[in-house]
């Protein structure tokens, strides 16, 4: 009797071993499915001297926001001129509502080597 009550307490830890691993594993796999956060969306965040994303596509219409997550400043300016955020300290905002259709370039005044895009379609 007694090599029974050990043989069901082994039974049991193994069978808590195999329930906690098989747990486990179905969480890991609940993580896996859900999709990472947007990158995308109509948010560009400036970070690193950079815009990310730098090729940003939206549909007409949208409100796009920058947020300089840099100490240095910058500027979301498009190259004809026909919007600019004046100097973005860090955890400033920027928006800018693109209507019409087409490519906008845009650059950073302070480092004219930051470039980028956003895609209207
Ligand atoms: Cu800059």
């Amino acid at each position: 009797m007694k090599k029974n009550i050990v043989l069901n307490s082994a039974f049991l830890f193994c069978l808590t071993v195999v329930l906690f691993f098989a747990c486990s594993k179905k969480s890991s796999d609940t993580s896996t499915q859900t999709p990472p956060p947007a990158t995308n969306g109509n948010t560009v965040s400036i970070s690193n001297f950079s815009f990310v994303s730098n090729a940003l596509t939206v549909t007409a219409g949208t409100t796009v926001t920058w947020t300089n997550n840099d100490s240095a400043p910058h500027t979301v300016t498009a190259d004809d001129n026909s919007f600019t955020s004046g100097n973005l300290s860090k955890g400033d905002t920027y928006s800018h509502k693109f209507t019409g259709t087409g490519t906008f370039n845009y650059h950073c005044n302070v480092h004219p080597m930051m470039t980028a895009s956003v895609i209207v379609k």
